[in-house]
This record gives structure tokens, C-alpha cells and sequence, in this order.
């Protein structure tokens, strides 16, 4: 590390809030797959920031579009219309099949205000007793930061002396249908789902899970609300995760790759009961729907599509996940994966995630840990089969590397 990079982290240090614990790489540039820090090394980028840029750093068009919205109009807050809301609101409708639509900004806001929503429409039209609204979740969930969020966080690490939080929370385990149907009441307004549990280690459900959630969901009158802020938008090979058993949630959260990481753009997208219930005055966001978010948003889901970046997604995670089941290495306890949001689960004896990760750095990687033996892979869908191929091999190498 050269001096200036020590400068960089001893002044983040010492200024900075220490909530975050990164990977020793100072980055200031970004093209496709690849990232570059202030020394000039090229790393393949496989975290993607938590996939928020699906379609690549620094898009060319995304960009373009930015900056042309930028010279004309920014921010008018929702107190006047903007020319860009009402096609975006018509674009996310028709790529997603959505009625209605609510633009906010991170993706904790779009949690937040669906569960807002959805114990809105519980009370004023499934009929629940006012206060009463239940909301179901999953154990090991990641939905934000907020504190309504973290007050239903299983994680001692994300909820601990954050406390008193909101009641009306009910955790089950994920994958585990007998446990929802059991937990369902006449109160209950949702249930609130990854479609894959990312923070948890990317952890797929069993098959015919979500065919079954939806029966109960619809057999009960509960809103299901798939948190896709993560999954969504091409991440495991089709636009939405549900698609994958064929389903169409009630409520459907996007964020992240909304705005292919140029800015913080979410979405509540919903039938017309959900966000109907909202009258004017009762929710709100100073920048929710500004013409800036609108305009990238715009270019973001363009170009996924017109790309074929949702393709290339399941033929590219396809390739990285058989590749990574082919590494022979006694380190390896599972390899998981949809589409181009994958995991590398270590055996405990192997060591930290973290070490096997510092070393991908040193071969031109960069991947994050999770839960001390997970490591996550989640290349821009723009990633290439030589890309691919060569990631892989620095992969092999890593592995069978003891850091125990
Ligand atoms: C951090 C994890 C990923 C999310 C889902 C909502 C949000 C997230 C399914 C909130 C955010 C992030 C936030 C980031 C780390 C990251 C993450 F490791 F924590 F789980 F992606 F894998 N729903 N996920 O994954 O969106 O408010 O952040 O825009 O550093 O906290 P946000």
C-alpha cells in the first residue's frame, strides 16, 4: 500500500463513523466489470455494490442520461409534476407488470413504506381492528437499516442497543410453509419475503416454496410483499426472482440496480389495493420521483433489457456456478447460486471468508464475506464467459489455499 492509500483509510478512521470494517482497497474508478483504485490495479468487481450496479459501472447510456437530466431539471419535490414521472411510473408498470407504483429513494425506504402500506390497506379494507395489524417475516431477513426494519432483524449484531422498537412483527423460518400457515391470523395484513435471503449467505428456498407462500397468501387475504431489492432486475437470471416458480406478488420492492448505482432510486410497485389506500399528505419523500432518479431509472431498466443483460445473467451464472462446483478443494462446504447472485460456503476449519477474500484481492478480485465463512459472487450482469473463465481460475487458486 502506498502512502496515499494509508492517508485515505487513517483519515476515514479518524473522522468516519467505524460502522463499516472494508476490504483495504481505495477504488476511484469504475468501467463494466471492472474497477481500478488509486494505484492503477484492475480488479473484476464481484460484489457489484450488493448489486446495485447490475448493468455495469459508469453505463455509458445511464450516464448520458444523468447528465442531460442533470443540466435540465433536478429536484422539484412532489409538491409540482415533473416530466420524467409519468414515464417512468408508464415503464416500471410495463417491464414489471405492476398497477400502481411509489417511487422513493434506498431501499429501506421502499420496505418502510410498504409495510406502511400494507397495514393501511389492512385496516381500511381487509378490515383488521385499528392497531392490531400483523406482519410476518423470516428469520435471518435483510430488509435495511431503518429502526421499523431492524426491530424485526434476527441479528444480534444489526438490532442490539438499537431498541424499543415497533411491535406487530411475527418471525418464522424461511423456507418453512407449515410455519407460515400456522403463523397466519385474521390479523395479519403480510408476509414480508426475500425471494433469496442475501445478507443470510444467499440461501435459495426449496422448490415450490413461493407456489405454495402465494396459495396461503391468497387463500388468507395476506399481501405477499417480496423484498427484490436485492434479487430483482436480472440479478438471478430473470427480471424478477418470482418468476422463477412463476408467481406475481402482491407488492413488490425494487431498489439498488433501479438506478444501476448512479443514485439511490427504490419503488413500491403494487396492485391497485395496496397503494390505493394512500390519500394525499399521508406519505411522502422530498426526493421520491425526482426528475434526476427518474431519468437514470429510465436509462437503467433500458438498458437492462435492451443489452440482454437478464440473459446474459442465467447463461453467465450458470457458467460461474458450474465452475465453481468443478473446484476440487477441501476449504469448499456448498457452492449456491441463481443466476449471477452466488456463494461460496466455507468448511469452519478453512478459516475466515474474510482472509480468502483479501487474498482474491491480491489476484485481481474483489468479493465480499459474509457470516465469517460465506463468500459472495455477484459480478454486473454485463460479465463475459472469458470473464467468467478467467474468475474462476483465480478462484481455484484462492481455494485451495489454506488460511485456516
Ligand atoms: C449495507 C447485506 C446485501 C437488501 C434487501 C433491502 C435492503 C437491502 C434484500 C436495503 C440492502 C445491503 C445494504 C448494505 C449491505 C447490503 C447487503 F449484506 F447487508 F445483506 F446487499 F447483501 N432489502 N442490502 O439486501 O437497501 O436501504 O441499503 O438501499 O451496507 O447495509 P438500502
Amino acid at each position: 500500500m502506498n502512502s496515499s492509500v494509508i492517508d485515505f483509510l487513517a483519515t476515514e478512521a479518524r473522522f468516519g463513523a467505524r460502522n463499516y470494517e472494508p476490504i483495504g482497497v481505495v477504488l476511484s474508478r469504475g468501467e463494466g466489470v471492472w474497477v481500478w483504485d488509486t494505484e492503477g490495479n484492475r480488479y473484476l468487481d464481484c460484489l457489484s455494490a450488493y448489486s446495485a450496479v447490475n448493468q455495469g459501472h459508469c453505463h455509458p447510456k445511464i450516464l448520458a442520461a444523468m447528465v442531460e437530466q442533470a443540466h435540465r431539471l433536478t429536484l422539484t419535490s412532489r409538491a409540482f409534476h415533473n416530466d420524467q414521472l409519468a414515464p417512468f411510473y408508464q415503464e416500471i408498470a410495463a417491464l414489471t407488470g405492476s398497477h400502481k407504483v411509489l417511487p422513493m429513494n434506498s431501499g429501506a425506504e421502499a420496505v418502510e413504506s410498504a409495510i406502511k402500506s400494507v397495514r393501511k390497506w389492512g385496516y381500511e379494507v381487509k378490515g383488521v381492528p385499528d392497531g392490531q395489524a400483523e406482519i410476518i417475516a423470516c428469520a435471518n431477513n435483510f430488509h435495511g437499516r431503518t429502526l421499523g426494519i431492524v426491530g424485526f432483524s434476527t441479528d444480534p449484531e444489526t438490532r442490539t442497543h438499537f431498541g424499543p422498537f415497533a411491535p406487530g412483527f411475527k418471525i418464522i423460518r424461511f423456507g418453512d410453509t407449515a410455519a407460515l400457515e400456522e403463523a397466519i391470523t385474521q390479523n395479519t395484513v403480510a408476509f414480508l419475503v426475500e425471494p433469496i435471503q442475501g445478507e443470510a449467505g444467499v440461501i435459495i428456498p426449496p422448490a415450490g416454496y413461493f407456489t405454495k407462500v402465494r396459495e396461503l397468501c391468497t387463500a388468507n387475504n395476506v399481501m405477499l410483499v417480496l423484498d427484490e431489492i436485492q434479487t430483482g432486475l436480472g440479478r438471478t437470471g430473470k427480471l424478477l426472482a418470482e418468476q422463477h416458480e412463476a408467481i406475481e406478488a402482491d407488492v413488490t420492492l425494487l431498489g439498488k440496480a433501479l438506478s444501476g448505482g448512479f443514485y439511490p432510486v427504490s419503488a413500491v410497485l403494487s396492485n391497485n389495493d395496496v397503494l390505493g389506500t394512500l390519500r394525499p399528505g399521508q406519505h411522502g419523500s422530498t426526493f421520491g420521483g425526482n426528475p434526476l432518479a427518474c431519468a437514470v431509472a429510465r436509462a437503467a431498466m433500458r438498458v437492462l433489457v435492451e443489452e440482454g443483460m437478464i440473459e446474459n445473467a442465467a447463461r453467465q451464472g450458470a457458467r460461474f456456478l458450474e465452475g465453481l462446483k468443478d473446484i476440487r478443494a477441501n476449504t469448499i462446504r456448498e457452492v449456491r447460486g441463481r443466476g449471477l447472485m452466488l456463494a461460496v460456503e466455507l468448511h469452519p476449519e478453512a478459516g475466515r471468508a474474510r482472509r480468502y477474500c483479501e487474498a482474491l484481492q491480491g489476484k485481481g478480485i474483489l468479493a465480499k464475506d459474509t457470516h465469517e465463512h460465506t463468500i459472495r459472487i455477484a459480478p454486473p450482469l454485463v460479465i463475459t464467459s472469458d470473464q467468467v473463465d478467467w474468475a474462476l481460475e483465480q478462484f481455484a487458486t484462492t481455494l485451495t489455499q489454506d488460511f485456516s
